[in-house]
């Protein structure tokens, strides 16, 4: 009997638990917590670290999970790096639902660096005001250097910037262009600074950008070891099929 663990946190999980539900695959939802209220799921949902691999361990064979996808958002590169640990060790099929980084399209003024310090290294030597759509985990090093003015957008409140150094807006996508065209246009928005988490839900920032002429400075995704990756619901869904005629052919 399958009985899946979805590490969430991103559109495809949202849209995994979907097809999960409406199949009637016995699984569970993971969210780490990171978030005030987050998005009801068709799932029994968990939320809250799991107390690294040993922890995840522990769980998997308590709850007698016998299908691994992680959902998780490309940046969630150490929850990754467990599920990746804890199936090895347990010898659990593991599979990552992910969605491809962004590409430049014709119009765009991208510069792509390596991670947030070099975002912060490749601001301009002139006070630039910048849309840091990159969440509240990592905005403190920004607001230190004192040049810029910051437009943060943030999941939940709570984190504030004194006007002078910039402005919050409380916001959880998927966003739309016209919204952020019109967030850029407001605050008079030179720079955007993204991590290239694909997807369609946090694409707007960058089509707006596109369409208003700004550059974009884009964080590259951390590079993780190989793992099974599909890129669709669907392609999951099979391999889930496919897994469970493997493990029926074993006995399991
Ligand atoms: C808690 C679950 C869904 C999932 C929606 C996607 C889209 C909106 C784009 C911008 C960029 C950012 C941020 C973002 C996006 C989706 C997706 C995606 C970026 C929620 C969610 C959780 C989180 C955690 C949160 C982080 C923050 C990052 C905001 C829910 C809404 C900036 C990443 O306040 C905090 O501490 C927020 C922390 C991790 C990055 C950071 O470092 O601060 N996501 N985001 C998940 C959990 O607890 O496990 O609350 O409902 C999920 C979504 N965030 O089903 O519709 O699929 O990518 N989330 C980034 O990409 O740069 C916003 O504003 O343009
Ligand atoms: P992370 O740095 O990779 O993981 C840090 C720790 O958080 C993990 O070791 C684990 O704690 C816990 N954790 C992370 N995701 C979890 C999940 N889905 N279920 C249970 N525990 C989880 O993670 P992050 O970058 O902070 O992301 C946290 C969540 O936000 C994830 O669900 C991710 O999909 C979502 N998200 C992140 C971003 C982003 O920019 N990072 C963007 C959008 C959505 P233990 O070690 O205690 O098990």
């Amino acid at each position: 009997m399958q009985r899946v663990l979805l590490l969430g946190g991103t559109t495809e999980a949202s849209d995994m638990a979907q097809a999960l539900a409406r199949a009637g695959v016995p699984a569970v939802f993971s969210y780490a917590g990171r978030t005030e209220a987050p998005l009801e799921q068709p799932l029994p949902t968990r939320v809250g670290g799991f107390g690294g691999v040993p922890g995840l361990c522990s769980y998997l064979v308590a709850e007698r999970i016998t299908h691994v996808i992680d959902a998780t958002h490309p940046f969630a590169a150490q929850m990754s790096q467990h599920a990746l640990q804890a199936c090895g060790e347990l010898g659990l099929p593991l599979l990552a639902l992910e969605r491809p980084p962004w590409q430049a399209q014709s119009g765009d003024r991208w510069q792509h660096v390596p991670d947030l310090a070099a975002a912060l290294a490749a601001l301009p030597s002139h006070p630039a005001r910048v849309f840091l759509a990159i969440g509240r985990q990592h905005v403190q090093a920004f607001l230190d250097a004192d040049l810029h003015w910051y437009l943060l957008r943030l999941v939940d409140p709570g984190f504030d910037v004194p006007t002078t150094r910039g402005a919050v807006v409380i916001d959880r996508g998927p966003f739309t262009l016209e919204n952020d065209l019109a967030l850029l246009r407001q605050h008079r928005i030179s720079h955007v600074v993204a991590k290239n988490a694909g997807g369609v839900g946090a694409a707007a920032k960058l089509a707006a950008a596109r369409e208003l002429g700004y550059p974009v400075i884009l964080v590259n995704r951390p590079a993780l070891p190989h793992r099974h990756t599909v890129g669709t619901v669907q392609q999951a869904m099979q391999w889930l099929g496919a897994t469970a005629v493997h493990e029926a052919e074993r006995g399991v």
